[in-house]
């Protein structure tokens, strides 16, 4: 018995309890301290997922963010790569977050998947471009997803889905394992260790990844709310988190324990090389090309 998910779910995990596998995998960590399960490839059934959602009537919202540059260098390839692996078989709207409404691809999306553009401003700092996601994140749950999705996941765009990102990703509050440091111990986790900053912590459970969180649209307005709130507060204190929103989602979820963790198999960055316990590549880091992406 692993799954502690609540309210609706409950009845939802509670049946597909007895079909996630945690021993199917003997060479990784399948189950977190409280008992939430984390999800390597091979300890479920995808199709069993994919009938109990499509039976509760689960709706997803991706919202993902293509600001500047971002746009021509990455949007096109996420959402092409998305219409063939994300939640297939689920009725999905994607959320876009962009400076240049316009230049928005126009892309054939499959029966039961729509797109929603919306048009933000282009902070000058990048950390903000990053950390500002969390109101707007907060906003538009309130404003629109509430009344149309069931769950939510956010995504960084310099990303290319390369297998299933299927519905047993989908859970009450989903955190991500970082794959630079699912292996490492924890005193080398990038916490921010500031005691001036609201996102401050000695020690934690996992070193999550901001490029991916989600859960009921309940949960991740909970979580974008307080996350807002504390880089707000941080910038009156005039301290910023070492890692920016990532710093302050690391405290959130250790804070509020997710209840289901993606394994890096969710996530994975080709250039950390061959790792005999990434079975499948669901999601890849896009090359960073820094230099000219992140110029003034
Ligand atoms: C970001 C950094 C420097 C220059 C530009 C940008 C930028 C980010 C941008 O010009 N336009 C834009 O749309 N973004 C969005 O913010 C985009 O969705 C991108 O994927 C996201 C995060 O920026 P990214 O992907 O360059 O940062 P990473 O991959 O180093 O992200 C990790 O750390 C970040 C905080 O520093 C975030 O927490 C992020 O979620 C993490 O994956
Ligand atoms: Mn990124």
């Amino acid at each position: 018995r692993c799954l502690l998910d609540s309210g609706k779910m409950l009845a939802l995990d509670h049946n597909l309890d007895s079909s996630l596998d945690l021993h199917a995998r003997r060479d990784v960590q399948t189950c977190t301290t409280w008992k939430a399960p984390i999800i390597w490839d091979g300890m479920f059934d995808p199709d069993l997922y994919d009938r109990m959602h499509k039976q509760e009537g689960t709706t997803v919202a991706l919202t993902v963010f293509a600001v500047g540059r971002y746009l021509d260098a990455y949007l096109e390839t996420f959402l092409n790569s998305s219409e063939h692996h994300f939640m297939l078989g689920l009725p999905v709207t994607y959320y876009i977050f962009t400076d240049t409404p316009e230049k928005v691809p126009d892309i054939k999306l499959h029966p039961q998947r729509s797109m929603k553009v919306f048009k933000v401003d282009k902070h000058s700092r990048w950390q903000d471009i990053s950390m500002m996601r969390m109101k707007t994140l907060s906003d538009i749950i309130e404003s629109d997803i509430q009344h149309h999705c069931t769950h939510v996941f956010c995504f960084d765009v310099d990303q290319v889905f390369t297998g299933r990102f299927g519905s047993e990703a989908l859970g009450d509050l989903v955190g991500l394992l970082h794959a630079h440091f699912y292996h490492f111990p924890k005193t080398l986790f990038t916490y921010d260790h500031n005691p001036k900053s609201k996102a401050y912590m000695e020690t934690g459970d996992f070193y999550y990844h901001a490029a991916i969180f989600g859960g009921t649209w309940q949960r991740v307005k909970a979580l974008t709310e307080a996350c807002y709130e504390s880089i707000m507060e941080d910038k009156q204190n005039d301290v910023e988190a070492l890692w920016h929103d990532e710093s302050h989602l690391n405290k959130y979820l250790w804070l509020h324990k997710p209840s289901r963790v993606l394994s890096p198999e969710y996530c994975w960055d080709t250039s950390i090389g061959y790792r005999s316990d990434i079975r499948v590549q669901r999601l890849l880091w896009a090359p960073k090309y820094y230099e000219t992406l992140r110029a003034p």
